[in-house]
């Protein structure tokens, strides 16, 4: 059976494209899972259509879950690229979960700072010090004042490689898939007109290819707001934080949770400096949700 790319998805039907490049309509047989951008398919034709009949085991998975439902943005990913610019101001809180959501899936990150043509960018740019300080690599840009800045710095990140986009709307995703994506309308043209026919209005996921050689991906996707990270454990949370997980194994209780436990390795860091402050009440917010929330 034919192995194929799934380039755009709706619960059960979805676009596949066939390893010589031809994108048609599919549907899964069977209940057996939703199937997700990124994902490779075993699929048979079928009339002018085809049966997806298998969905390949995923190298890796993102999603994010909250108490009523899951909702996966894409699989099989080399990285994520988050975008986020001054303005609109984006939140720290989000930011910070789909890092969370990305380092637990064991996806590389990198974020993006666009519009540093404006004055705004200063404080955009104070505010992702923390994670500079990480290790996590910040790439400013001026996608659409400095174009060619802009391609030059982003595409040694990019080419070769599958990355999800993500970011607040307003920052300037589609603004980065119309300058680095080749015929980016073209590419997808057909499939969301189908997609968003009828009452599925809502924006989709869907695949770019970088490259007429089709070596690296862009995958853009809506749904950054409202990311609910309850498939993480509470207990594995501060080591998903890289500058929590610096501090870890210096409590005084194999099991601290690092919230009020005398002898804490992180309380004392936070005392110290050395873990932002900040940094340290998204943990404390983010615990008291999945201690909170019903399994
Ligand atoms: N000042 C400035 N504005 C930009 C830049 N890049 C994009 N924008 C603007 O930001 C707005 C939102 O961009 P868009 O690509 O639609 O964002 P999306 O919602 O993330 O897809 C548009 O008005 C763009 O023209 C930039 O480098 N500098
Ligand atoms: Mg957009
Ligand atoms: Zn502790």
């Amino acid at each position: 059976m034919a192995v194929a790319r799934v380039v755009a998805a709706h619960g059960r039907h979805a676009f596949i494209e066939t390893e010589q490049g031809v994108r048609l309509q599919c549907h899964l047989r069977g209940r057996k899972t939703d199937l997700v951008v990124g994902d490779l398919v075993r699929w048979q034709p079928a009339g002018d259509e085809g049966v997806i009949e298998q969905v390949e085991p995923r190298r890796n998975l993102l999603f994010r879950q909250d108490e009523w439902r899951t909702k996966s943005f894409a699989a099989n990913l080399d990285q994520i690229l988050i975008l986020v610019a001054g303005e609109p101001v984006f939140s720290e809180s989000q930011l910070v979960r789909a890092l969370i959501a990305a380092s637990s899936a064991g996806i590389a990150a990198h974020i993006g700072l666009n519009k540093i043509d404006r004055p705004s960018a200063e404080l955009a740019r104070e505010r992702l010090l923390p994670h500079r300080t990480t290790g996590l690599p910040v790439l400013e840009v001026a996608l659409k004042a400095d174009p060619v800045q802009a391609r030059a710095r982003l595409m040694p990140m990019l080419q070769g490689k599958v990355t999800l986009l993500l970011g607040p709307s307003g920052t300037g995703k589609s603004t980065l898939i119309n300058l680095l994506v080749p015929h980016a309308k073209a590419q997808v043209g057909e499939i969301s007109q189908a997609l968003n026919s009828g009452r599925h209005t809502t924006t989709s996921t869907l695949w770019y290819w970088l490259d007429d050689e089709r070596s690296g991906a862009l995958i853009d996707s809506p749904g950054f707001q409202e990311f609910g990270l309850s498939h993480i454990e509470a207990t594995e949370l501060a080591a998903l934080m890289p500058d929590l997980r610096e501090h870890l194994g210096h409590c005084r209780f194999y099991n601290c949770q690092h919230r009020h436990e005398p002898g804490c390795g992180v309380l004392a860091a936070v005392e110290r400096g050395d873990i932002v402050a900040s940094r340290y009440h998204l943990y404390a917010q983010i615990h008291d949700e999945l201690t909170q929330t019903r399994r």
